[in-house]
């Protein structure tokens, strides 16, 4: 019988070897052998991920590469999403937050599970979605009453839209009440403090713990 390790590193090659099929399968076995859904998304399927990423930035794969990696990484997630669920409920109402990938950027797979886990916290989430328009963060923001903005940029030509929000929920009047969190791969603890956001989250445990100290 395969290890907890095994299983782990096996979930990585499923998504290295662009397979669905056996990412779903190990991400069942992972759940039958009692391993957390958390633990196999950060360690298995985004570790994949970042190393399918270094692949492509490199030139030794290619984009359709990119597309088949993401697709196998969802079937894989979407297995562990009862077990997900199950975990949360521990403290409902923790405050609304409103998130989405910005605006020019279609990445959403890191977004999806950071919301995902800020609803297993109790935190009552509004996803945007992705290539959200500024303008509507904002408005979504207003209409909710949000505690939190947090966009995900995942380039470096998106990245600096994050300004925008900062400038825009100034703007709109709402700033002081909102805090805004960025996160996503470029992005920084020091992009953060340049552009005057409150949260930096590095990763979906990171943002959960600040979110929960915070409220
Ligand atoms: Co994409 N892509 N891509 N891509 N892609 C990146 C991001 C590059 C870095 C790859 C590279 O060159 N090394 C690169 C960006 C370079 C740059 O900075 N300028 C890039 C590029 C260039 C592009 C296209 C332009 C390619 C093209 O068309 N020529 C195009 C984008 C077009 C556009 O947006 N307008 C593109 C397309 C794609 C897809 C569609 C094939 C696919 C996305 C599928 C999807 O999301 N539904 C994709 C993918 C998968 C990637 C990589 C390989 C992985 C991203 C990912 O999902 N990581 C990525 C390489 C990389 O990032 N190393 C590559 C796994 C998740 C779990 O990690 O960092 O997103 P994460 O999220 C973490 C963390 O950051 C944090 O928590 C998450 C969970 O722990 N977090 C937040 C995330 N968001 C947060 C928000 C908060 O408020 C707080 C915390």
């Amino acid at each position: 019988m395969a290890t907890n390790e095994e299983i782990i590193a096996n979930a990585k090659a499923a998504i290295l070897d662009f397979d669905p099929e056996l990412a779903a399968e190990l991400a069942q076995e992972a759940l039958d052998a009692g391993i957390s859904p958390v633990d196999i998304i950060e360690n298995g399927f985004t570790a994949a991920m970042t190393e399918v990423g270094d692949q492509f930035e490199a030139g030794t794969l290619f984009l359709p590469h990119v597309i088949a990696a993401s697709e196998a990484m969802s079937a894989g997630v979407e297995v562990l999403g009862p077990a997900l669920e199950k975990l949360g409920g521990e403290s409902e109402g923790r405050g609304k937050v409103v998130i989405g990938t910005i605006e020019g950027d279609i990445h959403s797979i890191g977004k999806d599970i950071v919301a995902t886990m800020l609803k297993i916290a109790g935190f009552q989430v509004f996803d945007m979605g992705r290539d959200v328009l500024i303008n509507d963060f904002v408005e979504k923001a207003k209409e909710v009453g949000a505690q939190v903005v947090g966009t995900s940029a995942l380039m470096t030509t998106t990245m600096v839209n994050q300004i925008q929000i900062e400038e825009q929920l100034k703007e709109a009047g709402i700033r002081e009440n909102t805090k805004t969190m960025v996160g996503g791969a470029p992005v920084t603890q020091d992009w953060a403090d340049q552009i005057g956001a409150d949260i930096y989250g590095e990763n979906a445990g990171d943002v959960v713990n600040k979110l929960k100290e915070l409220f």
